[in-house]
């Protein structure tokens, strides 16, 4: 690991200059140089934001990535932002798990749309061998469609993630959320540890890890900055690094939050796309309360993927068509 004593300001300098020198898999971002990016002039951060895409990615090409929920509401779990905890009352209802059938016709609309990755979801604290099983015969369905898979089922027991990969899982999401430090004024039902517990049985099965977090759930910039570090920091980091920006349903803790300005989400963004340059950074949830103008910023800022379709799990997510036609006012291709 490369252990620089210099000044963040210092560090930092030799890190977005030298990016081409050194191995950036080998670097560790402390909080102060994730601060420092956040703090930039805003035209600089994207500037820089832009030099390290174009680096590493098609800077005009976006990755779709369709959701659904396999099983719907009644989730055990207390996180403060979620419409699905069973404790709070948000309306949703509560579906059990799908059919493989019904998820065999999901997957081939989100392919027949243009989505090249199909990520199934549950409302579980974590998968009951059982729900294992019936999972693994989801995945290997989908997978034989084409499309590359994802899962997003809660925390995962050893030997779980084995039983996934077997079956052709190709990523497995599992979020951060936030910054350590107030990760339990958001969820008490699970600590930062376990999250990290989870991420190493993925790793070790050998499947690509998403894994990202929320913003603008009242945290300060220093805590966004905390958030970054934490996944930047992971070794190796994510392939794949979902920023959602809080969707406020009525009925959870987090609702009535004061809305975070829009720049600040765009900055997170740039932020994740400089401290991991090789990662997709997706435009998570959020994105239909947002203006076509904001998303092309956040493009700029190097997102290259987003959940595409009229829903994200349980809440509204911009439509098909919408997408498609700023895709072709920004000349964005995508697979
Ligand atoms: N139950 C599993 C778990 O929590 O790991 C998987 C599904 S859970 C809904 C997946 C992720 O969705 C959460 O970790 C969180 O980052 C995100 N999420 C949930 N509710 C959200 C909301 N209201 N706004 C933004 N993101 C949200
Ligand atoms: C992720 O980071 N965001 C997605 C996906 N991973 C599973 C979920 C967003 C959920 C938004 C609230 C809802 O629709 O229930
Ligand atoms: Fe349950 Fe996942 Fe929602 Fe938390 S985020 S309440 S674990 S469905």
């Amino acid at each position: 690991m490369a252990t620089i004593n210099q000044s963040p300001a210092k560090t930092l300098d030799i890190k977005l200059k030298k990016s081409s020198d050194i191995n950036e898999q080998e670097i560790s971002w402390s909080i102060p140089q994730i601060r420092l990016l956040l703090d930039l002039p805003f035209n600089d951060l994207i500037h820089r934001a832009q030099l390290v895409h174009r680096q590493h990615h098609d800077a005009n090409a976006v990755q779709l990535s369709t959701l659904i929920s396999v099983k719907t509401g009644g989730c055990p779990e207390d996180c403060g932002y979620c419409p699905q905890a069973a404790r709070y009352h948000t309306g949703v209802e509560n579906q059990g798990m799908l059919s493989l059938d019904e998820i065999v016709s999901a997957a081939t609309a989100a392919k027949s749309q243009g989505a090249s990755r199909f990520c199934m979801g549950a409302a579980w604290r974590g998968p009951k061998q059982r729900d294992i099983v019936r999972m693994t015969e989801m995945v290997s369905a989908v997978k034989a469609l084409g499309l590359e898979t994802c899962a997003t089922l809660g925390m995962l027991k050893p030997g779980q993630a084995t039983q996934l990969s077997e079956a052709g899982l190709d990523y497995y999401n599992h979020n951060l959320d936030t910054a350590p430090e107030i990760y339990d004024e958001i969820i008490t039902t699970r600590n930062y540890q376990d999250r990290l517990n989870t991420l190493q049985e993925v790793r070790d099965a050998g499947i690509n890890v998403c894994c990202g977090g929320i913003v603008g759930m009242g945290e300060t910039r220093q805590s966004r900055a905390g958030l970054i570090a934490q996944l930047a920091n992971l070794k190796p980091y994510p392939e794949s690094v979902p920023i959602n920006h809080l969707v406020q349903v009525e009925g959870t803790p987090l609702y009535g939050t004061a809305v975070l300005d829009s720049f600040e989400f765009i900055r997170t963004i740039a932020a994740a796309r400089i401290t991991m340059p090789n990662a997709m950074v997706r435009l998570s949830a959020g994105r239909q309360e947002m203006s076509e103008a904001i998303q092309a910023l956040c493009f700029l800022a190097g997102a290259n993927s987003i959940f595409y379709g009229d829903k994200l799990l349980t809440t509204g997510n911009p439509e098909v068509n919408s997408d498609q036609t700023l895709f072709k006012k920004l000349g964005l291709t995508s697979r």
